[in-house]
């Protein structure tokens, strides 16, 4: 959904430049001073079809582009009944905390330091092709968690209450197993580039696995 909110927009961004672009050439080619004419061009003022027309184009492609991305939005955002696995995510200066909860069952949090790799930072395992609830809070300053595969990332406010709405949203993860980067996107201090951690999406048996050594309370 939100690759296809980017490509319509891009598609409607390219035919509006390619557009004015033409526009543009056409009128310094075919208006140029010629030098055989000294006098003025004919002064064109208070032209009300042509005034209604440039008031009236750029009103209906920004009522467009607003029309899909708030219907698009309102989707991407909504909160939906129960995920199977909650992770509550906890921003610090320079790194993150992250506490899951599977099917009502804390595992051990996963926290880490700033790092220059985001396969040394810390790591979120995740099951694929699952819906993942994160909720988003912050110890100091704000942050934004982001995860570039995910076409998902929101900031992380400190002082937002536990039951404010917009500390949360929900994903599916994707379908394909792997070790995906995820990145702080708000500048917060000096080792803000250093924020780095990453996402492991594995099948759902070895997610079980992992579930099974690192529940919360367990011998560590
Ligand atoms: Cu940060």
């Amino acid at each position: 959904m939100v690759q296809s909110l980017w490509n319509g927009a891009w598609i409607a961004a390219l035919a509006t430049g390619v557009v004015v672009i033409f526009l543009i050439v056409w009128a310094a080619i075919f208006h140029r001073k010629r030098r055989s004419k000294a006098e003025l061009p004919p002064q064109v003022r208070y032209n009300l079809p042509i005034e209604m027309l440039y008031t009236l184009i750029p009103l209906v492609m920004v009522s467009v582009f607003f029309f899909f991305t708030a219907r698009d939005s309102q989707t991407l955002t909504k909160v939906d009944g129960d995920a199977p696995v909650k992770v509550k995510v906890e921003a610090y200066q320079w790194s993150w905390r992250f506490t899951s909860t599977v099917n009502g069952r804390p595992l051990q949090p996963v926290a880490g330091m700033p790092v220059k790799d985001y396969k040394q930072g810390p790591q979120l395992v995740l099951p694929v092709n699952t819906k993942v609830e994160f909720d988003l809070s912050s110890d100091d300053v704000i942050h934004s968690f982001w995860v570039p595969e995910f076409l998902f990332k929101r900031d992380v406010i400190p002082g937002i209450p536990e039951d404010n709405p917009g500390r949360k949203f929900q994903i599916n993860t994707l379908d394909k197993p792997g070790v995906y980067a995820g990145r702080c996107a708000e500048l917060c201090g000096v080792d803000h580039s250093r924020m780095l951690f990453s996402v492991k999406l594995v099948p759902q048996a070895e997610f079980d696995q992992y579930i099974a050594t690192n529940q919360a309370g367990s011998a560590q």
